[in-house]
């Protein structure tokens, strides 16, 4: 049977803001309180979405999480009508109510880590929602991803899904951002890669000083364990802590792999040449690495351009299309190097360039804001088809955004109690749309007290 790669982006939800919430990317705290534009947003990931499935790549949807989030403000002890949740809220706990507000949910790379059936012991495709216990505002995210994902891959013959590990540091997983899969043909058994910050339980081993580290060693192997993997074709790197420190904080800053190719950067990984070994070798020595040296791209370089963000896609000729950030451009030491690389014999031979700007300064890229699903004829044909890509649906997105989504947002909109009104309204039309059913805590009232 063949095999397909399909991406699934997610889509920006109708609260996207910049609220300066993740320590450790750059991005994220340069741009604290600047304006977003949630309109723009979504219709930047939408562009690249329909563009993908326009040159003939299996595309589909994620929807976003209900934000502002009031069960979880309800968890935390905030009570009455909605409204006065999120007065009380933005008046005693301000950071916390913008946490409850955070789009992320958009950078589905961190929705899950994916295994493809090929892959795994009972020949299903696994799942395993991300905990992200890192940051509080995405730790917030797995149940609700659970229930997306559930909707989205429904049948159960071909889909299995798992429960996120503990919500503890020690388990810290941030899913498909450190999880690459490598293989000669998408249907056939791949090696995959799982790339971790730190160990969870051995304080003595490296790790980063400045910054946090995301994953660890023991998720990672928790994760290989349910999926089913075989040892003999997993392999385990742990990322550079100097890089970490620098603003790497997830493994897809620095380094993404698709088919038979690894595109890093020559600092991204500790011990990086028994890492180029180990892969090659368990790729039967039939593999190509593209490493990119400092004194072409300074890891600042491609933390400032999302070079390594970028979506790596094979051609039906074999040759690799990559897909990158405007950023790329703007930047000429990177933009120099992407003119070097495609006019190389080497396997990268098109650059395709997107406007993610809204998503860029949050720190989220191309490959961010897509999970990618390798299935097989009979998976590519069981999954929820209302999610896939198409002509309608972009026309349908497009219009359902312009109806429900406002251009500008900024802190002290987050309590206002429309926002939640026009965010459910939203939400409850796209359920309907995508045929997810009841998936978002509002929606199943009686069933969920927060
Ligand atoms: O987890 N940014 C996200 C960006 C995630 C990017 N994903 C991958 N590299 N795969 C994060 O740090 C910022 C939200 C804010 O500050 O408002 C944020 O959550």
């Amino acid at each position: 049977m063949t095999a397909r790669e399909a991406n699934f982006d997610g889509l920006v939800g109708p609260t996207h803001n910049y609220a300066g919430l993740s320590f450790g990317n750059v991005a994220s705290e340069q741009h604290q309180a600047a304006a977003s534009n949630p309109k723009l947003a979504a219709k930047q990931g939408l562009q690249k979405m329909k563009a993908l499935h326009d040159m003939g790549f299996v595309q589909g949807v994620l929807a976003p999480q209900e934000r502002p989030d009031i069960a979880t403000l309800r968890r935390l002890g905030f009570t009455g009508s909605d409204a006065s949740v999120l007065a009380s809220a933005a008046e005693q706990a301000p950071r916390i109510l913008a946490a409850c507000c955070s789009a992320s949910s958009m950078w589905t790379a961190n929705a899950a880590t994916v295994s493809p059936s090929a892959d795994t012991a009972d020949g299903k495709v696994h799942f395993t929602p991300a905990n992200l216990t890192n940051k509080f505002h995405r730790s917030i995210e797995h149940s609700v991803t659970g229930r997306i994902l559930q909707a989205t891959f429904a049948d159960n013959q071909h889909f299995q899904h798992h429960h996120a590990l503990p919500g503890v540091e020690h388990f810290g997983d941030e899913g498909a951002a450190n999880h690459t899969r490598f293989c000669h043909d998408y249907g056939q058994k791949g090696i995959e890669f799982f790339v971790f910050g730190r160990y969870g339980f051995d304080m003595s081993k490296p790790a980063p000083q400045k910054y946090p580290a995301r994953q660890t060693l023991e998720a990672c192997q928790a994760i290989a364990r349910k999926h089913g993997l075989s040892d003999s074709h997993v392999v385990y790197a742990q990322q550079n802590p100097a890089v970490i420190d620098q603003g790497v904080f997830h493994n897809d800053v620095i380094a993404v792999g698709n088919g038979k190719l690894l595109f890093c950067h020559e600092e991204a990984f500790l011990n990086q040449a028994d890492v180029n070994a180990q892969l090659t070798a368990a790729m039967n020595n039939d593999f190509e690495i593209i490493e990119v040296p400092a004194s072409k791209v300074s890891v600042q370089d491609a933390v400032q351009s999302y070079l390594f963000n970028s979506q790596l896609l094979s051609k039906p000729d074999g040759s690799t299309l990559l897909v990158i950030p405007e950023e790329c451009e703007k930047n000429p030491a990177v933009w120099n190097y992407l003119q070097e690389l495609v006019s190389s014999d080497a396997s990268i031979s098109e650059l395709k360039v997107f406007d993610l700007k809204q998503s860029m300064s949050n720190g989220g890229g191309p490959a961010c804001l897509r999970l990618r699903v390798a299935m097989n004829d009979a998976e590519l044909a069981a999954f929820n088809q209302n999610t896939r890509m198409s002509d309608s649906l972009f026309t349908t997105l497009n219009a359902w955004v312009d109806k429900h989504y406002r251009d500008q947002l900024l802190e002290k909109d987050l309590a206002d109690p429309q926002l939640l009104t026009e965010s459910r309204t939203a939400l409850d039309e796209l359920t309907q749309i995508l045929q997810l059913g009841s998936v978002y805590p509002f929606q199943r009232e009686g069933r969920c007290h927060g």
